[in-house]
């Protein structure tokens, strides 16, 4: 079974709460095994929250925070009823391990091969990958990629032509920077699956108000469902096969350009990446999402 590595900006939007419960449910239901979570947009009770999330829906991993990623300060609209109402295992956000640490940890002690579901900036990404030999592991950081993960979905770029600066791709200078040297230097095959893919998918408003997932939409103002980018992201991963997943795959070369963040793609059939296109109604998404978002446990 896939090991997967969820890498988040948890607070930055509420979907990324949507993409950790389907993650979670999978989990359970014996889909994928869930073994770790970083966070790339470093707020105040991000850890917590995120932990006491996942807690609630069943799920025990470790957290690796961004330390340096305090690019925003805000509780994102959810995080701090979560850390109110649900239980994490860490007292303060500090007993977290740093992100790039976690996931050398991670990686290092993973047995199979690893996926990386990125849903929000890729600065970590690209960080790991310059890491040295430590005391974790006698590989580098690019190294230890290559011979552990075997695949990285990505939500992130625009691919439809119409604009290229994409959210997670230029929100700020971190976000660019990290964007920028992920598609150059990433060493396994990447799949994107671009802003235009999840705008009109609308999901999570019809699960029942006591669930902390429809609180935090409700919270962020999306009582009726969120915008799909990350769990259509998430989906794609679990599935893992882009037709299987109703999709169609465009193969080539992804690039950020470096200061602007700005996307482009040259198509190629041997090329290293591919971004995703759909193949059926939007409602066709939001239903094969809707369907696993239900609480599992409790
Ligand atoms: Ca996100």
């Amino acid at each position: 079974m896939k090991n997967i590595i969820l890498d988040t900006d948890w607070g930055g939007d509420c979907d990324d709460v949507v993409a950790a419960r389907l993650l979670a449910n999978s989990h359970l239901n014996g889909e994928i095994n869930f073994i770790g979570c970083i966070i790339d947009d470093c707020r105040p009770y991000s850890v917590r929250s995120l932990d006491a999330f996942l807690l609630l829906s069943g799920i025990d991993i470790p957290i690796g925070m961004d330390f340096n990623a305090k690019d925003f300060n805000d509780d994102g609209a959810y995080q701090k009823r979560m850390v109110d109402n649900l239980k994490s295992k860490y007292a303060q956000e500090s007993d977290a391990d740093d992100a790039v640490k976690a996931y050398r940890k991670l990686l290092a002690a993973a047995k199979e091969k690893v996926e990386i579901v990125a849903i929000g900036f890729t600065q970590v990404l690209a960080d790991l990958l310059e890491s040295p030999a430590d005391e974790i592991s006698p590989l580098s950081g690019v190294e230890l990629v290559k011979e552990k993960v075997a695949h990285l979905w990505d939500m992130g770029g625009r691919w439809d032509g119409v604009n290229p600066r994409e959210y997670n791709f230029v929100a700020h200078a971190r976000a660019i920077s990290g964007a920028h040297r992920m598609c150059a230097n990433w060493p396994t095959p990447i799949t994107f699956l671009g802003w235009e893919i999840g705008d009109p998918v609308h999901t999570g408003g019809s699960l029942p108000e006591e669930d902390p997932l429809r609180k935090a939409l409700i919270d962020y103002k999306c009582e009726g469902g969120r915008s799909s980018w990350d769990p259509m992201t998430a989906l794609l991963a679990i599935i893992g096969d882009p037709e299987a997943a109703g999709y169609r795959a465009i193969r080539g070369y992804a690039s950020a350009e470096e200061g602007t963040g700005c996307c482009a793609f040259v198509e190629d059939a041997n090329g290293p990446h591919r971004y995703v296109i759909k193949l059926h109604p939007d409602a066709w998404y939001e239903e094969q999402i809707n369907t696993r978002l239900p609480l599992i446990v409790h």
